[in-house]
């Protein structure tokens, strides 16, 4: 099959599938379900395969993360796969020592904070991540009907990480670059944008069927200071997406008072965290797009009957909504009860047949 027509029975398979339904905001069947973090360490199954292979290796083996991706859909009945890969796979590829330390996550070796260390992040092409493309084709091939989603980091999170050099709870020298020398930040997050559109751009030539753009951290930063160093990088990132017609959605935490303006970016479907009731979350965002979200992840701990009233709290203040896909509100935490996760998506279904 040439590589076009494979792409597109991926993309038909999956068209009419609840997911991309909810996305359009069309009827749909049933609330669709996935779960950030789907794929990970809360599986047993995820666990034994990843012994002994470092996660930035893992990311490179596209039968690797073909499993890894596949094993909550055959686990949770989820109504989306999430490819397995990270934020940091990109920049890795242009050449940025990093790595994944386990229990910590991305550390840069040597932080970007320089013009000269600009540099460093040279643009993005397609066969700089060959194994992205032979996944993503692998995974449309296998999942028939159930839909890919593609994804990557938005270049205010990527900065961060580039700056601080690993983890951050204050961001204090991502923030120094940007209220400092807000000429280099602004190059900087323009650098990452390119970066970022050329990775969802391979991944949507190969066939994924929606994506994601995870501003994670965007929550540090008040409205005015998001809209004038952050909005135009992102609005940029969605811009070189749009022409392929898959829908865009754009996840942050903490960004509740970021709404509207991460919706007035480009997406298509607008991911909240927990703090933000959906109904109230509608009124921020405004008309003409779907939403994403946001049951507490810490709330699969509780037990059975807290974690159905709660999923059911989430569900009632959806139901005004045009399109909703159901998700946690941030990812799934390392020591959750997968069977908790499969119950929930079970109840889901079951309380929003039509
Ligand atoms: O060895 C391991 O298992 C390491 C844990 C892990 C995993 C499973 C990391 C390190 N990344 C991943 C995979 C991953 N990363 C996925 C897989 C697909 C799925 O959701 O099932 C995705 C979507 C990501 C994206 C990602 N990486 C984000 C955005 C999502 C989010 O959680 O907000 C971020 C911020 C990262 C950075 C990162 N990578 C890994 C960790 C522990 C972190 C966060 C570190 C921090 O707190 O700053």
């Amino acid at each position: 099959m040439s590589e076009r027509s494979q792409q597109q029975t991926g993309r038909i398979a999956a068209h009419d599938s609840a997911f991309l339904r909810a996305c359009r905001r069309e009827p749909v069947p049933h609330t669709p379900v996935w779960f950030m973090r789907q794929a990970g360490r809360s599986l047993p199954e995820y666990r034994k395969v990843r012994e002994g292979i470092a996660m930035l290796d893992s990311c490179m083996r596209p039968d690797l993360v073909t499993e890894i991706t596949l094993q909550p859909v055959r686990r949770h009945n989820v109504d989306a796969a999430i490819f397995f890969s990270d934020i940091v796979v990109p920049l890795k590829a242009v050449g940025i020592d990093l790595d994944i330390k386990p229990g910590v996550g991305p550390v840069v070796a040597e932080p970007v904070r320089t013009r000269a260390d600009l540099e460093r992040l040279r643009p993005l092409d397609a066969s700089d991540v060959p194994y992205v493309t032979e996944a993503v084709r692998q995974l449309t091939g296998e999942l028939g009907a159930t839909p890919l989603i593609g994804f990557a980091g938005a270049p205010f999170t990527l900065a961060s990480y580039l700056i601080e050099g690993g983890p951050s709870r204050t961001y204090e020298n991502t923030k120094a670059m940007m209220y400092g020398d807000p000429e280099l930040w602004a190059d900087l997050v323009d650098r990452l944008a390119g970066i970022t559109a050329a990775f969802l751009d391979v991944q949507i030539r190969a066939g994924v069927s929606a994506v994601q753009l995870f501003d994670s951290w965007a929550g540090a930063l008040a409205p005015a200071e998001y809209r004038n160093f952050v909005m135009p990088a992102s609005a940029k990132v969605f811009d070189a997406v749009a022409h392929h017609g898959v829908p865009r959605i754009h996840f942050g935490v903490g960004t509740g008072e970021l709404l509207g303006l991460m919706g007035e970016a480009g997406a298509d479907v607008v991911g909240v965290d927990w703090r933000v009731p959906l109904d109230e979350a509608v009124r921020r965002v405004g008309p003409g797009k779907a939403l994403q979200g946001n049951l507490d992840p810490a709330v699969l701990f509780a037990g059975r009957s807290a974690v159905e009233m709660k999923a059911q709290e989430v569900l009632d203040a959806a139901s005004g909504l045009e399109g909703h896909v159901f998700n946690l509100g941030h990812g799934v935490m390392p020591n959750t009860d997968p069977d908790a996760l499969t119950r929930l998506v079970e109840y889901v279904h079951e309380r929003t047949a039509r």
